[in-house]
């Protein structure tokens, strides 16, 4: 069965979105195998934020994402990974619409609230960065 990661970023913990977060995804029907809440080194955060280096936006990205505490969770479910991204909404949250995560919860690219793995080899690259394998078995 498909898994993905999901973080929950500083603002979110901040803004005490985290129940409303995660009974987004519960309520869909997916199956929560793994839970942390933990603060990112600037190590984690540039290993999970590799893609980006380089973008004007780097910087201040890698630096909110160490800022505080962030959740991150792994769902389990059919066709989890692109579910999610659909239950979290567009990365431009001027794009998200209403019933998305962003659409309704967010007004800032640079605080988005929520992030989600975008393909199966991601997932799986996300998903070791936080979690070792036997802790999510049971
Ligand atoms: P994440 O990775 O956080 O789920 O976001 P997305 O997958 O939806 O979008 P992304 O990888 O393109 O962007 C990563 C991260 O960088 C922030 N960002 C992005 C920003 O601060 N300014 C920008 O112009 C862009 C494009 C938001 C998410």
């Amino acid at each position: 069965m498909e898994t993905t990661l999901v973080l929950i970023k500083p603002e979110g913990v901040a803004r005490g979105l985290v129940g409303e977060i995660i009974s987004r995804f519960e309520r869909k029907g997916y199956e929560l195998v793994g839970l942390k809440l933990l603060r990112l080194t600037q190590e984690k955060a540039e290993e999970l934020y590799g893609e980006h280096r380089g973008k004007p936006f780097y910087p201040e990205l890698i630096g909110h994402m160490t800022s505080g505490k962030v959740v991150a969770m792994v769902w389990r479910g059919p066709g989890a990974i692109s579910g999610a991204r659909k239950i979290i909404g567009p990365t431009d949250p001027r794009e998200a619409p209403p019933g998305t995560i962003r659409g309704d919860l967010v007004l800032e690219v640079g605080a988005n609230l929520v992030h989600g793995s975008d393909s199966l080899a991601s997932a799986q690259r996300e998903i070791s960065i936080f979690f070792q394998k036997g802790e999510m078995e049971g």
